[in-house]
C-alpha cells in the first residue's frame, strides 16, 4: 500500500513543534533527525531526536532558513523525508522543490499548491470561481492609485488594503475614508515590499468585529479531501493568537458542514494534498467569508486532534508516503471541546517584551485530559533569537464549560520560575465572563487588556502590603493569626522558595 516508504525524517524546525513531530515519528517507528543552531545545542528537540546535526549560527537566516544546509544534512543523515513544522520554511515552495530535487519527500503540499495559495489574490480567484462566499474586493492586485480609487468607491469605506503575498496581518492597512487612501496605499506597498519582496496589494471591504475561524482539511494523493471541523482563533493580540478552541462557540453542525464543504472545494481546486487550513472571517451575523489558505500544519492543530481523535502529524506522514487516508467525511466525529493556551516567554505586564533566560523551576500541568506540547524543561535557557512560544497547554472537556474549568485548573498548576510568561494573563482571559459566554471577537483582548493590567497593579499592591506585614511579624509583632488560604493557587507545598508565587 505504501508507495514512498518513509523510514527516517529530518525535522527542519525547532522548539515544541520539532518535539511534536519527533514524537509522531517515534510512534510510527520512523527515525528522526534534528537540526540545531548554535543557540539550540541544549534544546529539547535535540535531546529527543534519534540524531542531531548542527546547522550554523543562532540567527535563523544563517541556520533554520538555509535550504541548502537542511537538504545537505538530510542527505548525509540518510533521511528519506523532511517535515518543515510551521514557520521558517514551511510555506516556502522553493524548499519543497529543493527537497524533491534531492530525492526527499517533503511532508507538506505540492510546491505548486504552496505557490498558488501564497498569492492571496490567486486564492480569491479560485474561491470566486467556486462561488465560495468571500469579502467583496479585488481579484487581482491594484495596478495604480487611480484604479485603487475607482475600485474603492465601488467597495465603499472603510476598507482594507492587504499584501497579495502577505498573510497574518503584515502589510495590512485599514482605510476609513477616501482622503486616507493614497498614503495608506504607499505604506502598505512599502511594508509588503520589505516583508515579502513583492509590493502587490489588493482591496477588500472591511468586516467589523470579525471572528477568525479556520477549517482543518486533510487531502491524500488518491482524491480524498475531507475536513476536521473548525478552530476558533479570535483571542489574539497583534495577529499573535493566545487561545484557540474547537469547536467554535458560534458554529453549529449546519454551519460546520457548509464551511467544511467550502474549504474542501477550495482544496480540491488548488490541487491541495496533505494537511492545510482554510481561514474565514465570520461577521456578527454569522456570515462567513473566505480569507486565505495556510499550506502548513498550524500551531493550534492540537485542539482539532483532541476533538476528532485524529493525529494530524501521523496523517501528514501517511499522506506523504502516498498512503490513502482510508476513511471518509462520514467517519469524522467531533466529541466534546478542546482549548489551547499558548505559553510564551513574554512579559504581558511589561509591554509583552520577550523574556529569554534560564528556567530555574518548571512544573507543567498534568492530570486527566491535559496535554502539554512543550520545548522547555527545568534548567533550559530560552534563547533570544526565535519566536517566544515555549509551550502549549491543551485541555479537553465533555463540553466547553468543562474545558474552561479544566484549563483554569491546569493554568493554576503550571509553574515556570526564572522567566516571565503569559500564564497569568491567560488565566485572567479564561476567567473572563465574556470568554465563558463565548462573546468575543478579534477585538476582545485589546478591549480587556487595560483591566487586566490594573488587576496586576492591584495584586502588586497586595503583595507589597503582605511583605510589609511579614516583616512586621518577623520583628516580633503579631499581625494575622493564620496565613490566608490559597485560592487560585493549585499548589500548597511552598516549602521550596522557588515554588512560591512571585
Ligand atoms: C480583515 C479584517 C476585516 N475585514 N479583512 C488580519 C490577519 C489577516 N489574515 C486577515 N486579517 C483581517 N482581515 C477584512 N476584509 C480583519 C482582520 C483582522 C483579524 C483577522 C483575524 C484575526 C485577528 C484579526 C485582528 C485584526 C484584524
Amino acid at each position: 500500500m505504501t508507495m514512498r516508504a518513509i523510514t527516517k525524517v529530518l525535522v527542519a524546525n525547532r522548539g515544541e513543534i520539532a518535539v511534536r513531530v519527533i514524537r509522531a515519528c517515534r510512534e510510527q517507528g520512523i527515525a528522526s533527525v534534528a537540526v540545531f543552531s548554535e543557540a539550540d545545542r541544549e534544546a529539547l528537540h535535540v535531546l529527543m531526536a534519534d540524531e542531531a546535526y548542527p546547522i550554523g549560527p543562532p540567527p535563523a537566516t544563517e541556520s533554520y532558513l538555509v535550504i541548502d544546509k537542511l537538504v545537505a544534512v538530510a542527505k548525509a543523515a540518510g533521511a528519506d523525508a523532511v517535515h518543515p513544522g510551521y514557520g521558517f520554511l514551511a510555506e516556502n515552495a522553493a524548499f519543497a522543490e529543493a527537497c524533491a530535487a534531492a530525492g526527499l519527500v517533503f511532508v507538506g503540499p505540492p510546491p505548486a499548491a504552496i505557490r498558488a495559495m501564497g498569492d492571496k489574490t490567486a486564492a480569491r480567484r479560485i474561491a470566486r470561481e467556486l462561488g465560495v462566499p468571500m469579502v467583496p474586493g479585488t481579484l487581482e492586485p491594484v495596478a495604480s492609485d487611480a484604479e485603487a480609487r475607482a475600485i474603492a468607491r465601488e467597495i465603499g469605506f472603510p476598507l482594507m488594503i492587504k499584501a497579495a503575498m502577505g498573510g497574518g496581518g503584515k502589510g495590512m492597512r485599514l482605510v476609513r475614508q477616501e482622503s486616507e487612501l493614497e498614503a495608506a496605499l504607499r505604506m502598505a506597498r512599502n511594508e509588503a515590499g520589505a516583508a515579502f519582496g513583492d509590493s502587490a496589494v489588493y482591496l477588500e471591504r472591511y468586516v467589523a468585529e470579525p471572528r477568525h475561524i479556520e477549517v482543518q482539511i486533510l487531502a491524500d494523493r488518491h482524491g480524498t479531501v475531507l475536513h476536521l471541523g473548525e478552530r476558533e482563533c479570535s483571542i489574539q493580540r497583534r495577529h499573535q493568537k493566545l487561545i484557540e478552541e474547537s469547536p467554535s462557540p458560534v458554529v453549529d453542525a449546519a454551519m460546520r458542514a457548509r464551511m467544511g464543504e467550502a474549504a474542501c472545494r477550495i482544496a480540491r481546486a488548488a490541487g491541495y494534498v496533505n494537511a492545510g487550513t482554510v481561514e474565514f472571517l465570520v461577521d456578527p451575523e454569522k456570515n462567513f467569508y473566505f480569507l486565505e489558505v495556510n499550506t502548513r500544519l498550524q500551531v493550534e492543530h492540537p485542539v482539532t486532534e483532541m476533538v476528532t481523535g485524529i493525529d494530524l502529524v501521523r496523517e501528514q506522514l501517511r499522506i506523504a508516503a502516498e498512503e490513502p487516508l482510508g476513511y471518509s467525511q462520514a467517519d469524522i466525529a467531533w466529541r466534546g471541546a478542546a482549548i489551547e493556551c499558548r505559553i510564551n516567554a513574554e512579559d504581558p505586564f511589561g509591554g509583552w517584551l520577550p523574556s529569554p533566560g534560564t528556567i530555574t523551576g518548571l512544573r507543567a500541568a498534568t492530570g486527566p485530559w491535559v496535554r502539554e506540547d512543550s520545548g522547555a524543561y527545568e534548567g533550559y535557557t530560552v534563547p533570544r533569537f526565535y519566536d517566544t512560544l515555549l509551550a502549549k497547554l491543551i485541555v479537553w472537556g465533555a463540553d466547553r464549560g468543562a474545558a474552561i474549568d479544566r484549563m483554569t485548573r491546569a493554568l493554576a498548576e503550571y509553574r515556570i520560575v526564572g522567566i516571565r510568561t503569559t500564564i497569568p494573563v491567560l488565566a485572567q482571559i479564561v476567567a473572563h465572563e465574556d470568554f465563558r459566554a463565548g462573546r468575543f471577537s478579534t477585538q476582545f483582548l485589546d478591549r480587556i487588556m487595560p483591566a487586566l493590567t490594573s488587576e496586576r497593579g492591584r495584586l502588586r499592591s497586595v503583595a507589597v502590603i503582605a511583605a510589609v506585614l511579614a516583616e512586621y511579624e518577623r520583628l516580633g509583632h503579631r499581625t494575622l493569626p493564620e496565613p490566608p488560604p490559597a485560592t487560585q493557587d493549585a499548589w500548597r507545598l511552598g516549602h521550596r522558595r522557588g515554588w512560591r508565587r512571585a
